[in-house]
């Protein structure tokens, strides 16, 4: 089997890529060990950047984006017993964010890429990449009827997010990790109930952190921070329900948290993490296999669309031109930005949740940066910008 641009991974970064490629006539395969059923219902983002929409709908994929998608203009962080909102549209010259689940974004781009005649190959196994310092590299797989098969290509694109087998291919000491892991985790749960308020509320509170998000008019998804080692099965419904009560109350009363039947819960640890560089020899790594980023900013996915959009630029010009200059430039491109949104989805993290060895000193230092963020027109820009995403170079 012989194609361009080899793709290990059909998450968003691995199918937008796909998409991205084809539209400049380069072809692609892209191979994923789950299913499609699978992929499409993974429940993960919520949160798109304005350059998200904007490059979704420039590459001809925002009707239903447009048609579903909440577009938000500001968002609340409450602390204190008291709600502030921070109005993104003022603050950042008519930016704003939409709530479009990223199972939507995905379903959307497997009927773009298979409307297009791309070819996508799930349940695959057995995955392993080849000869990256060649200009011949190769992916090795078995595919779903259980045949070996060599996929050779001129580059391979490595979009199999954090626990894939591309990053770990590179050989030893050519790339450096960078990381922290964080003294809690997320609960988040999607359930079947009216959200409670227009836009999303980030909550700092003694008990921890908590966050009313949403998918739909008839969907809210929910967030409590716990301890990082939580067994899912101490957090019956209605404790968790409690619980996002007690820390989202406000302190004059008027919140009412909505509740109903869970449709999905689970347990997500926190990290901040980069390789660098993102490249190795003709493997260019993107999105969750290449960083991963608490998801306070709410910032995961639009990095992946981010890096992609570089890659996808890049091999533009090395098929344009047979210079490979710009794919060189990949990694130093795309980890500007990268350490951009790690310090923001850092600063957003460490601002509002609750560590096990917090102090009082601790705790007012979050509150006083609260204050300054919610009352200072620079403070509240900061957030904003950073929050609606800044402008692609
Ligand atoms: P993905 O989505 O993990 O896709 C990788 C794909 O590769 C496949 N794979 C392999 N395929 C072939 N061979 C192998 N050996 C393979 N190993 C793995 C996997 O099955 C999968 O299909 O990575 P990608 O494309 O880089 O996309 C990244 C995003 O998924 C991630 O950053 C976001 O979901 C993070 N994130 C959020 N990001 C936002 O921008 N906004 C948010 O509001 C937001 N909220 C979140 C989040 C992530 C969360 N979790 C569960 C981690 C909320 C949560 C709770
Ligand atoms: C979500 O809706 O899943 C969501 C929203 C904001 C975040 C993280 C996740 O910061």
């Amino acid at each position: 089997m012989r194609t361009q641009v080899g793709i290990v991974g059909a998450g968003p970064a691995g199918l937008l890529l796909s998409h991205l490629l084809h539209l400049n006539g380069i072809s692609s395969v892209v191979l994923e060990i789950r299913s499609r059923a699978h992929v499409e219902a993974r429940v993960r983002a919520g949160v798109l950047e304005h350059n998200t929409v904007q490059l979704l709908r420039d590459t001809g994929l925002g009707e239903r984006l447009g048609r579903e998608g909440l577009r938000h203009e500001g968002v609340e962080l409450r602390f204190g017993g008291a709600g502030h909102r921070i109005d993104f549209v003022e603050l950042t010259g008519g930016r704003s964010i939409t709530v479009y689940g990223q199972q939507e974004v995905v379903k959307d781009l497997i009927v773009a890429r298979e409307a297009a005649g791309g070819t996508l190959l799930f349940e695959v196994s057995g995955v392993s990449v080849h000869d990256m310092d060649s200009d011949r590299p190769s992916v090795r797989f078995v595919d779903a009827d259980g045949a070996v098969q060599k996929l050779e290509c001129d580059v391979i694109a490595g979009c199999d997010g954090f626990h894939g087998v591309c990053r770990d291919a590179v050989p030893g000491g050519e790339l450096t990790v960078l990381e922290r892991v964080y003294p809690f985790a997320w609960l988040g749960i999607l359930a079947k109930a009216a959200p409670s308020s227009e836009e999303l509320i980030y909550t700092h509170h003694h008990r921890g952190f908590a966050l009313h998000s949403m998918r739909s008019h008839e969907v809210t998804r929910n967030y409590l921070q716990v301890p990082p080692e939580t067994d899912i099965a101490e957090w019956p419904d209605e404790r968790i329900w409690s619980e996002l009560r007690a820390r989202m109350a406000l302190a004059g009363g008027g919140f009412t948290l909505a509740d109903g039947p869970l449709i999905e819960k689970g347990v997500t640890a926190m990290r901040s993490f980069v390789v660098t560089p993102m490249q190795y020899g003709r493997l260019f790594l993107a999105g969750d296999s290449a960083h991963i980023v608490p998801p306070t900013g709410a910032k995961g996915l639009n990095l992946a669309v981010a890096d992609v959009r570089v890659l996808a630029r890049a091999l533009e010009r090395f098929y344009a031109t047979g210079s490979t200059e710009a794919l060189e430039r990949y990694s130093g491109d795309c980890l500007r930005r990268v350490w951009r949104v790690q310090h923001f989805s850092w600063w957003m993290t460490s601002m509002l949740h609750r560590s096990p060895d917090d102090d009082p000193f601790t705790h007012q230092l979050q509150l006083s940066q609260l204050r300054y963020v919610t009352s200072s027109r620079a403070g509240a820009t900061t957030l904003a910008e950073n929050y609606v995403g800044l402008p692609y170079d």
